[in-house]
Protein backbone atom coordinates (compact mmCIF):
# COMPACT_ATOMS: atom_id res chain seq x y z
CA UNK A 1 0.00 0.00 0.00
CA UNK A 2 1.50 3.60 -0.84
CA UNK A 3 0.29 6.43 0.85
CA UNK A 4 1.31 10.35 0.37
CA UNK A 5 4.55 11.32 0.67
CA UNK A 6 6.12 7.57 1.40
CA UNK A 7 5.55 3.90 1.62
CA UNK A 8 3.48 2.90 4.32
CA UNK A 9 5.84 -0.37 4.89
CA UNK A 10 8.17 2.45 5.60
CA UNK A 11 5.95 4.30 7.75
CA UNK A 12 5.23 1.51 9.56
CA UNK A 13 8.86 0.14 10.34
CA UNK A 14 9.48 3.96 11.58
CA UNK A 15 6.40 3.74 13.97
CA UNK A 16 7.00 0.43 15.22
CA UNK A 17 10.99 1.38 15.92
CA UNK A 18 9.96 4.28 17.89
CA UNK A 19 7.12 2.32 19.81
CA UNK A 20 10.32 -0.24 20.40
CA UNK A 21 11.77 2.52 22.97
CA UNK A 22 9.11 2.73 25.62
CA UNK A 23 9.10 0.76 28.78
CA UNK A 24 6.88 -0.23 31.56
CA UNK A 25 5.29 2.95 33.34
CA UNK A 26 6.48 5.27 30.45
CA UNK A 27 4.02 8.39 29.86
CA UNK A 28 3.73 8.62 25.89
CA UNK A 29 3.39 11.68 23.79
CA UNK A 30 0.99 10.27 20.95
CA UNK A 31 1.67 12.19 17.76
CA UNK A 32 -0.73 12.67 14.74
CA UNK A 33 -0.58 11.68 11.11
CA UNK A 34 -0.17 7.99 9.48
CA UNK A 35 3.54 7.47 11.17
CA UNK A 36 2.92 7.93 14.11
CA UNK A 37 -0.32 5.84 13.86
CA UNK A 38 1.52 2.91 13.21
CA UNK A 39 3.44 3.55 16.71
CA UNK A 40 -0.04 4.02 18.72
CA UNK A 41 -1.16 0.82 17.00
CA UNK A 42 2.33 -0.81 18.26
CA UNK A 43 1.80 0.21 21.89
CA UNK A 44 -1.95 -0.84 21.93
CA UNK A 45 -0.12 -4.58 20.95
CA UNK A 46 2.40 -4.00 23.47
CA UNK A 47 -0.48 -2.93 25.83
CA UNK A 48 -2.61 -5.94 24.89
CA UNK A 49 0.86 -7.97 26.07
CA UNK A 50 1.00 -6.62 29.67
CA UNK A 51 2.68 -2.91 28.86
CA UNK A 52 2.04 -0.58 31.71
CA UNK A 53 1.77 2.61 29.72
CA UNK A 54 0.12 5.80 29.16
CA UNK A 55 -0.91 8.08 26.43
CA UNK A 56 -1.26 12.26 25.97
CA UNK A 57 -2.93 12.65 22.47
CA UNK A 58 -1.61 15.50 20.52
CA UNK A 59 -4.98 15.72 18.28
CA UNK A 60 -8.37 14.43 18.21
CA UNK A 61 -7.13 11.93 15.47
CA UNK A 62 -4.77 10.77 17.82
CA UNK A 63 -7.05 10.34 20.69
CA UNK A 64 -9.29 8.35 19.09
CA UNK A 65 -6.99 5.96 17.54
CA UNK A 66 -5.68 5.62 20.51
CA UNK A 67 -9.13 4.16 22.04
CA UNK A 68 -9.36 2.09 19.65
CA UNK A 69 -6.33 0.64 20.06
CA UNK A 70 -6.82 -0.27 23.91
CA UNK A 71 -3.66 2.45 24.95
CA UNK A 72 -5.01 4.25 28.29
CA UNK A 73 -4.64 7.79 27.85
CA UNK A 74 -3.94 10.99 30.23
CA UNK A 75 -4.53 14.31 29.63
CA UNK A 76 -1.64 16.84 29.99
CA UNK A 77 -2.27 18.08 32.98
CA UNK A 78 -2.69 14.44 34.76
CA UNK A 79 0.21 13.11 33.10
CA UNK A 80 2.72 16.46 34.52
CA UNK A 81 1.04 15.58 37.66
CA UNK A 82 2.23 12.32 37.27
CA UNK A 83 6.24 13.34 36.42
CA UNK A 84 5.65 14.66 32.99
CA UNK A 85 6.38 12.54 29.36
CA UNK A 86 8.88 10.38 29.45
CA UNK A 87 8.83 10.13 24.91
CA UNK A 88 6.99 11.73 22.67
CA UNK A 89 6.30 9.67 18.75
CA UNK A 90 5.83 11.94 16.33
CA UNK A 91 5.52 12.52 12.55
CA UNK A 92 6.62 15.43 10.30
CA UNK A 93 6.26 16.84 6.76
CA UNK A 94 9.90 17.00 6.54
CA UNK A 95 13.12 16.88 8.17
CA UNK A 96 16.43 19.11 7.58
CA UNK A 97 19.69 18.88 10.28
CA UNK A 98 17.19 17.92 12.73
CA UNK A 99 14.66 20.62 12.53
CA UNK A 100 11.52 20.20 11.09
CA UNK A 101 8.09 21.88 9.39
CA UNK A 102 4.89 19.90 10.83
CA UNK A 103 1.67 21.12 10.73
CA UNK A 104 0.25 18.59 7.63
CA UNK A 105 -2.49 17.30 10.15
CA UNK A 106 -2.73 20.73 11.50
CA UNK A 107 -2.26 19.81 14.99
CA UNK A 108 1.14 21.44 15.46
CA UNK A 109 -0.01 23.30 18.01
CA UNK A 110 -0.76 20.56 20.72
CA UNK A 111 1.80 18.48 19.03
CA UNK A 112 4.75 21.22 19.61
CA UNK A 113 3.19 21.30 23.32
CA UNK A 114 3.60 17.87 24.05
CA UNK A 115 6.12 17.10 22.05
CA UNK A 116 8.34 20.19 23.60
CA UNK A 117 7.56 18.93 27.11
CA UNK A 118 8.46 15.49 26.74
CA UNK A 119 12.10 13.94 28.18
CA UNK A 120 12.76 12.98 24.65
CA UNK A 121 11.31 13.28 21.21
CA UNK A 122 11.34 10.64 18.58
CA UNK A 123 10.52 11.73 15.03
CA UNK A 124 9.25 9.00 12.91
CA UNK A 125 9.30 9.39 9.24
CA UNK A 126 10.01 8.00 5.80
CA UNK A 127 13.09 8.90 3.72
CA UNK A 128 10.64 10.98 1.62
CA UNK A 129 10.50 13.55 4.45
CA UNK A 130 14.47 13.94 4.48
CA UNK A 131 15.83 17.21 2.87
CA UNK A 132 19.21 18.95 3.32
CA UNK A 133 17.18 22.27 4.27
CA UNK A 134 13.91 22.67 4.81
CA UNK A 135 11.31 23.96 2.04
CA UNK A 136 8.08 22.89 3.37
CA UNK A 137 4.97 25.39 3.16
CA UNK A 138 4.70 26.07 6.91
CA UNK A 139 1.65 25.88 8.70
CA UNK A 140 0.71 28.62 10.45
CA UNK A 141 -2.62 28.58 12.90
CA UNK A 142 -4.15 31.88 13.73
CA UNK A 143 -7.05 33.31 15.27
CA UNK A 144 -9.50 33.31 12.32
CA UNK A 145 -10.47 37.33 13.10
CA UNK A 146 -6.52 37.83 12.58
CA UNK A 147 -6.73 36.03 9.19
CA UNK A 148 -5.66 39.58 7.19
CA UNK A 149 -3.21 40.74 9.78
CA UNK A 150 -1.65 37.23 9.38
CA UNK A 151 -1.23 37.30 6.13
CA UNK A 152 0.14 40.37 5.82
CA UNK A 153 2.82 40.09 8.42
CA UNK A 154 3.61 36.53 6.38
CA UNK A 155 4.13 38.41 3.11
CA UNK A 156 6.17 40.88 4.77
CA UNK A 157 8.43 38.05 6.07
CA UNK A 158 9.26 36.70 2.59
CA UNK A 159 6.34 34.02 2.27
CA UNK A 160 3.32 33.40 0.39
CA UNK A 161 0.75 32.69 2.84
CA UNK A 162 -2.39 30.00 1.29
CA UNK A 163 -5.57 29.72 3.49
CA UNK A 164 -6.26 26.08 4.17
CA UNK A 165 -9.65 24.43 2.64
CA UNK A 166 -10.92 21.43 3.45
CA UNK A 167 -11.36 18.51 0.69
CA UNK A 168 -14.52 17.04 1.90
CA UNK A 169 -16.47 20.66 2.31
CA UNK A 170 -16.89 23.83 1.22
CA UNK A 171 -14.53 26.50 3.48
CA UNK A 172 -11.83 26.63 5.77
CA UNK A 173 -10.01 24.22 7.96
CA UNK A 174 -10.50 24.52 11.23
CA UNK A 175 -8.03 22.89 13.70
CA UNK A 176 -9.02 21.28 16.82
CA UNK A 177 -8.74 24.44 18.69
CA UNK A 178 -11.24 26.30 16.70
CA UNK A 179 -8.67 28.11 14.19
CA UNK A 180 -7.48 28.36 11.03
CA UNK A 181 -4.44 27.51 8.85
CA UNK A 182 -2.56 29.00 6.63
CA UNK A 183 -0.02 27.28 4.61
CA UNK A 184 2.83 29.83 3.97
CA UNK A 185 5.59 28.80 1.03
CA UNK A 186 8.61 30.93 2.32
CA UNK A 187 11.17 28.98 -0.51
CA UNK A 188 14.42 27.59 0.80
CA UNK A 189 14.47 28.23 4.89
CA UNK A 190 18.04 29.24 5.42
CA UNK A 191 17.46 29.78 9.23
CA UNK A 192 14.42 28.42 10.78
CA UNK A 193 15.35 29.80 13.93
CA UNK A 194 15.23 33.54 12.73
CA UNK A 195 12.00 32.29 10.89
CA UNK A 196 10.73 30.74 13.95
CA UNK A 197 11.36 33.66 16.04
CA UNK A 198 9.37 36.31 13.34
CA UNK A 199 6.76 33.64 13.12
CA UNK A 200 6.30 33.35 16.95
CA UNK A 201 5.92 37.23 17.30
CA UNK A 202 3.36 37.94 14.88
CA UNK A 203 0.00 38.71 16.80
CA UNK A 204 -2.86 36.19 16.01
CA UNK A 205 -0.51 33.84 15.28
CA UNK A 206 -1.46 31.06 18.07
CA UNK A 207 1.18 28.44 16.42
CA UNK A 208 3.50 27.55 13.88
CA UNK A 209 4.98 24.54 12.32
CA UNK A 210 8.95 24.93 12.66
CA UNK A 211 9.94 22.94 15.23
CA UNK A 212 13.39 24.19 15.80
CA UNK A 213 16.32 21.60 17.60
CA UNK A 214 13.21 20.21 19.73
CA UNK A 215 13.77 16.59 18.30
CA UNK A 216 16.50 14.49 20.41
CA UNK A 217 16.79 11.53 17.35
CA UNK A 218 14.74 10.64 14.03
CA UNK A 219 14.07 7.28 12.55
CA UNK A 220 13.82 6.62 9.13
CA UNK A 221 12.16 3.63 8.09
CA UNK A 222 13.24 2.88 4.20
CA UNK A 223 13.13 -0.16 2.04
CA UNK A 224 14.56 -2.36 4.44
CA UNK A 225 14.95 -1.32 8.12
CA UNK A 226 15.33 1.81 10.21
CA UNK A 227 17.45 4.20 10.24
CA UNK A 228 17.95 6.39 13.24
CA UNK A 229 19.65 9.58 13.10
CA UNK A 230 20.79 11.51 16.42
C1 LIG B 1 1.63 15.14 11.94
O1 LIG B 1 1.30 14.43 10.77
C2 LIG B 1 2.06 16.41 11.43
O2 LIG B 1 2.69 17.33 12.22
C3 LIG B 1 2.79 16.10 10.20
O3 LIG B 1 2.49 17.18 9.45
C4 LIG B 1 2.08 14.88 9.70
C5 LIG B 1 2.89 13.75 9.19
O4 LIG B 1 2.00 12.85 8.63
P1 LIG B 1 2.36 11.48 8.00
O5 LIG B 1 3.09 10.69 9.04
O6 LIG B 1 1.02 10.92 7.66
O7 LIG B 1 3.17 11.76 6.78
O8 LIG B 1 2.63 14.50 12.65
Amino acid sequence: MKTEGGSDAAKRRAGESAADLVVDGDVVGLGTGSTAAHAIRALGREVDAGLDVHGVPTSFDARRLAREAGVPLLALDEAMDAGGIDLAIDGADQVADGDLVKGGGAAHAREKVVDAAAARFVVVADPSKEADALSHPVPVELLPDALPTVEAALRAAGGEPALRTAERKDGPVVTDNGNLVVDCDFGRIDSPEALARTLSATPGVVEHGLFVALADEVHVGTADGVRVRE
